[in-house]
């Protein structure tokens, strides 16, 4: 049996978990938000990573199910953790291409609110410009009526693949990640650097936030807080990891 005929299985048997990755504020550190990232315990290969399930999962559209399951998986939990607490925290979800232009996608999301009891203003899903070869005028229909409901998107792994600048003025969305490979270089790479200045401030001056992925360095970390990135994401300040553990940082504790 290979993995591509193992996730329905794995979905059935609970064999998937959701980790959480903190966000941080770039001048008070504080955790504002976290990133769900799936996980496979599976019973015989042990962690399997997205980055090997995920593609083949939207291969066979097994991906349909399983993001309705992390989806859902992530506003409950986040739903709960937010129970009592003064500050909420908000919790941003992947969205493949393929689940974000399928016919459905919007009714499945305003359910899984309602059924989770998660303000759609604390919902962030987060796609990358690859979904744009589905049609730019159907996504950003769709981006629009999530924006009408409240709801958040961001543009995950900006400056991969065939980025266009044009996006960020077609694209009512209203956070842009910078892609890890951009981090790791800024020290090093003078145009880079540029690059990322010149995202950040031209992603302001269009009313978005900027989050910088990837921080391993204190190195990092300074030379983003002084280019007023937003928001910082990476190992420097935590991994990704199981609710439970979340729930038992300094920060999260109500
Ligand atoms: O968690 P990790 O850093 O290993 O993630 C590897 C890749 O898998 C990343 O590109 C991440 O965006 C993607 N990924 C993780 N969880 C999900 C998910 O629930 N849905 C989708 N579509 N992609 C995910
Ligand atoms: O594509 P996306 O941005 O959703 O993927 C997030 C991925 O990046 C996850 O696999 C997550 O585990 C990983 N990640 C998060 N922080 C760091 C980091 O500081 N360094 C590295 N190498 N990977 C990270
Ligand atoms: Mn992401
Ligand atoms: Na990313």
């Amino acid at each position: 049996v290979t993995l591509r005929h193992e996730v329905q299985t794995a979905l059935r048997e609970n064999q998937f978990e959701v980790y959480y990755q903190p966000l941080v504020d770039s001048l008070t550190g504080r955790i504002r938000s976290v990133e769900a990232l799936v996980r496979w315990q599976h019973p015989d290969r042990g962690m399997v990573s997205p980055g090997d399930f995920i593609p083949l999962a939207e291969q066979t559209g097994q991906i349909v199910p399983l993001g309705l399951w992390v989806l859902k998986q992530a506003c409950q939990e986040v739903a709960d953790l937010n129970t009592g607490r003064e500050q909420s925290l908000r919790v941003a979800v992947n969205i493949s291409s393929l689940q974000f232009i399928r016919d459905g996608f919007l009714d499945d999301v305003f359910k899984i609110l309602d059924e989770t009891g998660l303000p759609p203003r604390l919902l962030e899903l987060e796609v990358t410009e690859s979904v744009l070869i589905e049609g730019a005028d159907h996504v950003i229909g769709v981006m629009e009526a999530l924006k009408h409901k409240g709801i958040r998107v961001a543009l995950d792994d900006f400056g991969t693949g065939f980025s266009s600048l044009s996006y960020l003025r077609d694209l009512p969305t209203h956070k842009v990640k910078l892609d890890r490979s951009f981090i790791q270089k800024i020290e090093t790479d003078r145009r880079i650097a540029a690059i990322v200045q010149g995202v950040i401030t031209m992603a302001h001056h269009m009313d978005m936030i900027v989050v910088a992925e990837g921080i391993e360095t204190l190195e990092q970390q300074e030379d983003l807080a002084r280019r007023h990135c937003d928001l910082l994401q990476g190992y420097l300040f935590a991994r990704p990891m199981p609710m439970a553990e979340l729930m038992a940082l300094p920060d999260i504790l109500p």
